[in-house]
């Protein structure tokens, strides 16, 4: 009877515990309570000793079975716990799947980089190679190995920014055709164009400090001044359409010999005369001509067993037409929005 009343109370006391705990530091400090080395089980125990020997058993039985009572309690409690805890884990971390997504904002690709990858893609189908080389360079690849002596005018510093006696930021890409026809490396015909940034003190609406050009150079056996002529015209053909007509003039760089400037019908008006064209009917593109023989000479190529060709497009006046620019500096100031009105449609 009085075991009955002593379980009773126990569990009684245990069951209102139980109702004020909330974590499971509360839990253990309650079964410490209970179930610990003063705990109030473990205190019932040491009474055993006190107790008849005819009597212990049962005790015994008695404290065993109290003891699950408690520790079945205790563990069902510690389950609430848990779920309670893991609901307002996932609670807080509820996710609304129904909420909109964040809209990314979508880079366009820069007008000039599309009349660049549109060139290369040109000249690659013609079997080119793609090359590239430092924009600070040696006064040697930029002046000297192209024929260029001491004294040239066109190594004024009034027209090239020069970092020191020897370096200087590239007024024209030749220098990383240079780099390549020494490099030798690649397969004949050496077929090579090479698109890059150059740099000449020139700042106006027509002209940057800066600007891109697309130099091409062809170096083998029997290359001729037809083979430069059909190249062009292809060229034009394919980047200003198919009615495009071209014409030679005749003009002087010290690089090549014989020597040509390229004009091409006026893509604005289509030949008629406009403004843009001085009412000549004819833009001027490019520069070209057959490779001097002192530049393959210095370069490693025997010029009695070698010709070539090459050609300089400065390429921002394409993008200007192509793209309705009308100042070139908005093509290197990346304004935001200028570069948004690039946003290209057919890429997602
Ligand atoms: C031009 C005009 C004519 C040219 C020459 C070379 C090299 F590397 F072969 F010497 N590259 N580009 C060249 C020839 C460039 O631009 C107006």
């Amino acid at each position: 009877m009085e075991k009955d009343i002593q379980r009773k109370d126990i569990i009684e006391k245990l069951d209102s515990d139980l109702t004020v705990i909330k974590t499971k530091n509360d839990l253990a400090s309650l079964k410490a309570l209970y179930l610990g080395k003063t705990g109030v089980i473990t205190n019932l125990s040491s009474k055993m000793k006190e107790l008849d020997p005819s009597d212990r058993k049962e005790y015994g039985k008695f404290l065993n079975e109290l003891k699950m009572e408690v520790l079945e309690k205790l563990e069902t409690a510690s389950k609430e716990i848990e779920s309670r805890e893991l609901e307002e884990k996932l609670n807080k971390e509820k996710i609304d799947i129904t909420l909109p997504g964040r809209k990314h904002l979508k880079g366009s690709i820069h007008p000039m980089t599309r009349i660049i990858e549109e060139l290369e893609d040109l000249f690659v189908s013609m079997g080119y190679d793609v090359i590239s080389g430092p924009e600070v360079e040696t006064d040697m690849n930029c002046f000297t190995k192209l024929n260029l002596p001491v004294g040239h005018p066109a190594r004024d510093s009034q027209d090239t920014f020069y970092i020191d006696n020897d370096y200087l930021l590239r007024s024209h890409t030749s220098p990383a055709q240079v780099r390549t026809m020494e490099a030798n490396t690649l397969k004949e015909p050496l077929r090579i164009v090479c698109p890059g940034k150059v740099y000449r003190r020139d700042d106006d609406a027509t002209h940057s400090h800066q600007f891109m050009q697309f130099e091409g150079l062809v170096v083998g056996e029997n290359i001729s001044l037809a083979d430069l002529k059909g190249t062009l015209e292809l060229f034009a053909k394919k980047l200003l359409g198919e009615k495009t007509n071209v014409r030679f003039r005749p003009s002087y760089f010290p690089f090549t010999e014989p020597s040509c400037e390229v004009d091409v019908t006026c893509f604005k008006c289509g030949g008629k005369g406009c403004s843009l064209c001085k009412q000549t009917g004819w833009i001027e593109v490019l520069g070209a001509g057959v490779v001097h023989p002192n530049v393959l000479r210095m370069s490693g190529y025997d010029p009695e067993k070698y010709t070539g060709f090459a050609f300089g497009p400065g390429i921002d006046r394409f993008a200007m037409f192509k793209y309705g620019i009308t100042d070139i500096r908005q093509i290197y100031t990346n304004d935001i929005r200028f570069l948004e009105q690039f946003d290209r449609k057919d890429v997602e």
